[in-house]
C-alpha cells in the first residue's frame, strides 16, 4: 500500500531516508493486519500472553521502568515567539528545536520497522473530525492507536480527499530519558517525539494532536479542544442531557465517564459519549456541541473494581492492552483493587514482594476499544455531536474547594476554569501529591498561551446564545486523618442530578461570593451514609481560607501580565470584593 497523496508520500520518503529504516508497512487497520503484529510482538516480548480463556485476547505489555508517564519537562511548544507558547509551556525555538530532535531521529529506525499510521480524530465523517499521520517504528503504538483512533484505509482516504493532516513522528530512540523529548510544532502542523513509548508520549493522535496542537487549530477556527470527558445521563422520563467535565488526569475521568448508578438512583441511566478528549464546536442553535476525538479509552487501571465500576471492570475482560500490571500464579492480570486473587509477579515482571511497592504501577493503563463499554453511546459516532447542557471543572483538593459549585454566567465559569488547582497525580513523572495550578485540566496540554486561551474562551461564550452552566466540583475532600469525606464513584451521580435542576432553574442553592452551592435538602441523599457534619463540611465556604485561595489565583493570573484579557481580571475583582 501507498497513497497517491504527493505530500505524505515526500515526508514519508523523507523520513526513511533519514531514520534507515530496514521496511516500511502502509497500516490499512484491519483485524488481520493486527493479529499479524500481536504475533510478532509475542515472538519478541513487546507483548505477553495473558491466560486467554479467561481473558480472551489481552495481553500485558511491560515499558522500560523508567518510561511510565508523561514527561512534561520534556515537552515543548515551539513557536518563533515564545510568548505564543505563554508561562505555561516549555518553549523552544523551531530551528532549535528541529536540530536537536532530527540528530536523534537520524539512523534511528536502523534494522526496525517504519509504520505508517494513517488516523481519523472524531468519526469519520464528521466535519469536525481532523486527520493525522503518526510514523513510528513501535509495533505497541500502531496496536494502540488502532485502538484509540479511527485508523488506516478510511482515514487515508479523507486524507488523501482533504489533502490535510497533522503529522506526527516517532520513534522509542533508545529509551533514554537523556535522549527523550516531545516537540510541538502548532505552526507546522507537526509533532515530533522520540525517547518514549508510553502512552501519551507516543500516541501521539492524543495529547500531542487532539490537544495541544488541535488547541491551536480549534483557536483559528473558533471552537475548543478540551481535556473533558462526556457524559450523558438518562433521567427516569427517558431525557438525556449530556454534561462534559474537565479533570487533570488520574482523577476519575473514565468512572465518572462510566458511572454506574447508585440503588436509590437505580432509574436513571448512563451513556459514555467520552473518558478524556472533548471537541466543542458552536452550533447553529446556538448550543456547544461536543465530540469525542476518540474511539477507546486508555485508562488508569488501579482502583478498577467490580464494586467501584462493575461497567469498566468488566470491559477490560477481553481484546485489551495491559501495560505495567502485575499478574497472578495463574497468569492473570493483577492490580491494587481488583479484590479477587494475589499479585504473583509485580509490573516489572519480579516476584511480587509489598516492600519493592505496588504490584501494578499507579499508572498502569488499559488500552480498550469504547466498543467494549455496554453504555457505550450511541451518539458517539453522531457526526453532529451532542449537546452540552453544563461543562463541570474539577480538582483534586483534600481541602478548600467544597463538594459543588455554580458559576453565575460564562465570564465567570471562565475564571472558575482558570483557577482550578488540584494534586498532581502518577500520570506525569515527578512529585505526587503538590498542589498546583491546572486551569481547565490544561495546564499540561493547551498548546499556546493560557492568556490567550481564555480569552479564546471568553470570545466563544460571547458567541453562544444558549451557552452550557458551569460547574466546580471536588470528589475529593478529606478530613485531618485523610479519610475521604465523599463516597464518590456512582454517588456522584446525586451531585450532576443537581446540575441538570440547575440548568432547568430548578435546585436549590445558597448563593455565596466564590458561586452557588446547594442547600442542605437540594442534593438526594437517600441511602447515602454520609454524617451531617461531614456534609457541612463538603457544603461550606471557608471565607477567610477563600480569601487567601484567591490571592494565590490573582498572583497566578498575574503571572500572565498584560496578555491576560481585562474581562477576566474585572471577573476576578467583583469576586474579590464580594469575598471581603
Ligand atoms: O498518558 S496520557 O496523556 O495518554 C493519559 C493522561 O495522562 O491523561
Ligand atoms: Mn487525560
Amino acid at each position: 500500500m501507498t497513497t497517491g497523496n504527493q505530500a505524505l508520500k515526500q515526508w514519508v520518503d523523507d523520513v526513511a531516508s533519514h531514520t534507515r529504516p530496514e521496511r516500511i508497512h502502509w497500516c490499512d487497520g484491519s483485524a488481520a493486519e493486527n493479529r499479524a503484529l500481536v504475533s510478532e510482538m509475542l515472538a519478541d516480548g513487546t507483548l505477553h500472553t495473558l491466560d486467554q480463556k479467561r481473558w480472551p485476547n489481552c495481553y500485558l505489555h511491560r515499558s522500560a521502568t523508567n518510561d511510565v508517564a508523561r514527561v512534561e519537562h520534556l515537552t515543548f511548544i515551539c513557536t518563533e515567539n515564545e510568548n505564543d507558547a505563554g508561562p505555561n509551556n516549555n518553549w523552544m525555538a523551531p530551528d532549535e528545536a528541529h536540530r536537536l530532535v532530527d540528530g536523534l531521529f537520524a539512523g534511528c529506525m536502523k534494522g526496525r520497522t517504519l509504520y505508517v499510521v494513517p488516523y481519523c480524530m472524531g468519526p469519520i465523517d464528521s466535519a469536525y473530525s481532523r486527520c493525522g499521520v503518526e510514523i513510528t517504528d513501535s509495533p505497541y503504538v500502531v496496536a494502540n492507536m488502532r485502538i484509540m483512533t479511527r485508523m488506516g484505509s478510511a482515514a487515508l482516504k479523507r486524507i488523501e480527499r482533504e489533502n490535510s493532516f497533522v503529522k506526527g513522528l516517532h520513534s522509542t530512540g533508545e529509551l533514554d530519558p537523556e535522549k527523550r523529548y516531545i516537540m510541538h510544532f502548532p505552526q507546522e502542523l507537526s509533532i515530533k517525539s522520540i525517547g518514549s513509548g508510553y502512552g501519551g508520549n507516543a500516541l501521539l493522535g492524543k495529547k500531542c494532536h487532539a490537544l495541544r496542537i488541535a488547541s491551536n487549530q480549534a483557536r483559528q477556527e473558533g471552537w475548543l479542544a478540551e481535556h473533558m470527558l462526556i457524559v450523558g445521563l438518562q433521567d427516569p422520563t427517558g431525557r438525556t442531557r449530556y454534561i462534559a467535565a474537565a479533570f487533570p488526569s488520574a482523577c476519575g475521568k473514565t468512572n465518572l465517564a462510566m458511572l454506574v448508578p447508585p440503588k436509590s438512583l437505580a432509574e436513571w441511566k448512563i451513556w459514555t459519549v467520552g473518558d478524556d478528549i472533548a471537541w466543542l464546536h458552536p452550533g447553529d442553535d446556538g448550543r456547544l456541541y461536543a465530540i469525542n476525538p476518540e474511539s477507546g479509552f486508555f485508562g488508569v487501571v488501579p482502583g478498577t473494581g467490580r464494586d467501584t465500576n462493575c461497567n469498566a471492570f468488566d470491559m477490560i475482560h477481553h481484546d485489551t492492552i495491559f501495560t505495567n500490571v502485575g499478574v497472578t500464579a495463574d497468569n492473570e492480570p493483577w492490580w491494587e483493587g481488583r479484590d479477587e486473587s494475589a499479585p504473583a509477579l509485580d509490573w516489572q515482571g519480579r516476584p511480587f514482594d509489598a516492600s519493592n511497592g505496588p504490584a501494578a504501577h499507579p499508572n498502569s493503563r488499559f488500552t480498550v476499544s469504547a466498543r467494549q463499554n455496554a453504555d457505550y453511546s450511541p451518539l458517539a459516532d453522531d457526526p453532529r455531536g451532542v449537546p452540552i447542557s453544563a461543562i463541570v471543572f474539577g480538582g483534586r483538593r483534600r481541602e478548600l474547594a467544597p463538594l459543588v459549585y455554580q458559576a453565575r454566567d460564562w465570564k465567570h465559569g471562565v475564571l472558575m476554569g482558570a483557577s482550578v488547582a488540584s494534586e498532581t497525580t502518577a500520570a506525569a513523572a515527578g512529585h505526587v501529591g503538590v498542589v498546583r495550578r491546572d486551569p481547565m485540566a490544561m495546564k499540561p496540554f493547551c498548546g499556546y498561551n493560557f492568556a490567550d486561551y481564555w480569552a479564546h474562551w471568553l470570545q466563544v461564550g460571547a458567541k453562544l446564545k444558549n451557552p452550557p452552566h458551569m460547574f466546580h466540583v471536588n470528589w475529593f475532600r478529606r478530613d485531618g486523618d485523610g479519610r475521604f469525606l465523599w463516597p464518590g464513584f456512582g454517588d456522584n451521580l446525586r451531585v450532576l442530578r443537581w446540575i441538570l435542576d440547575r440548568c432547568e432553574g430548578t435546585g436549590e442553592a445558597t448563593h455565596t461570593a466564590i458561586g452557588d452551592l446547594p442547600t442542605s435538602d437540594a442534593l438526594n441523599l437517600s441511602g447515602l451514609d454520609v454524617s451531617q457534619s461531614d456534609m457541612d463540611a463538603l457544603l461550606s465556604v471557608n471565607p477567610a481560607a477563600w480569601r487567601d485561595e484567591l490571592r494565590s489565583v490573582g498572583e497566578y493570573l498575574d503571572s500572565y501580565g498584560d496578555r491576560l484579557p481585562p474581562e477576566l481580571r474585572a471577573e476576578y475583582a467583583r469576586i474579590t470584593a464580594e469575598l471581603s
